[in-house]
């Protein structure tokens, strides 16, 4: 499909830089977004420059404070949290910087604020493990507080509790750094052997999810836990196929379509055209029946097989062919 209109004369020479402010930039959701940014920067003929607090936030305030200093053409700034970020935003903001903030609030209505609907998100996978246990039974919680999507989810969590009484959390572990997964993977263990009874498993992010598969597997339950999950990847398509695998659903967007989405949203502002000041990616209900009937093995089969994992008009770019 050919573009409606010609790129806006900013573009032309490929001087045109987003900054793009990270809290944090490892696991497979993070790499997927960042590659699905990178094209989008690619395909706008924009210079995308990546920072990473690696998880410390002073060090994302900083690299967000040097992104306004260097007087970025437009500033993403990636999950944070917010009384780190929100300070820097307040100078971008007041320097006409155009910003996206991704998963994180950013104080103002000026900026864009970019989510998954994790509300659905949670939703989804909760609908799913109530289908299975019937509403009823001892279920581990993992969470962390403070991550924007991840106290929305916790919302859905609490309110799925109140509407379903038989839905008894015996524990609730988490931790977020570098090594997530193992992390998880130790504490569950421990909350497992700590609560024979649990039945069920809910852990909205994909690290999360992962370490609650490697415990769950570890200690031989796999055939009385089931894990209700987020996120998706190719390595998770391959933890929720493997023969035995108590990962049974996730709920996903495809994180390379929203890093696609976020660069999509700054270009547009650098350009000065109107942008939502909310955007809201929907998830897909993945489940591991589903992917088996269907053997699906990657990301790239399941956008196929769920087109609506890929969202163009979504912070549509009239310039660039969807
Ligand atoms: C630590 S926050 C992790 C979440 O951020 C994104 O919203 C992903 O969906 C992931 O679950």
């Amino acid at each position: 499909v050919a573009p409606a209109v010609a790129p806006p004369a900013t573009f032309a020479g490929g001087n045109v830089r987003i900054s793009l402010v990270r809290q944090l930039s490892s696991g497979d959701y993070f790499e997927q977004w960042l590659a699905g940014a990178q094209a989008e920067a690619k395909a706008l003929n924009v210079r995308l420059e990546v920072s990473s607090g690696d998880g410390n936030n002073d060090k994302q305030a900083l690299n967000l404070e040097q992104a306004v200093t260097a007087k970025s053409d437009a500033i993403i700034v990636d999950h944070g949290f917010a009384q780190t970020v929100q300070p820097a935003i307040k100078k971008a903001v007041a320097a006409r910087i155009p910003l996206v903030a991704f998963d994180v609030d950013p104080g103002t209505p000026q900026a864009v604020a970019l989510t998954q609907d994790d509300h659905q998100i949670a939703e989804q996978a909760l609908g799913a493990l109530k289908a299975d246990t019937g509403g009823s039974g001892e279920v581990l919680y993992v969470y962390v507080a403070g991550f924007a999507p991840l106290d929305r989810r916790d919302e859905t969590w609490e309110q799925f509790k109140k509407d379903n009484p038989g839905i008894e959390q015996v524990a609730r572990i988490g931790v977020v750094n570098s090594s997530t997964a193992s992390a998880v993977a130790d504490q569950a263990k421990a909350a497992l052997q700590a609560n024979p009874g649990v039945k069920a498993i809910f852990a909205p992010y994909d690290e999360f999810a992962k370490g609650a598969a490697l415990a769950v597997k570890e200690l031989g339950l796999a055939d009385k836990i089931k894990i209700y999950g987020a996120d998706v990847s190719t390595a998770d398509i391959g933890v929720m196929t493997e023969a035995g695998s108590p990962w049974v659903a996730t709920s996903a967007t495809d994180p390379a379509n929203v890093g696609r989405v976020a660069v999509r949203a700054a270009a547009l502002l650098v350009a000065g055209q109107d942008v939502d000041r909310a955007l809201t990616v929907p998830p897909a209900l993945i489940t591991q029946k589903g992917l088996r009937d269907a053997a699906i093995t990657s990301v790239e089969q399941l956008t196929r097989a769920f087109p609506s994992l890929t969202t163009p008009d979504v912070a549509r770019v009239p310039w660039v062919a969807p």
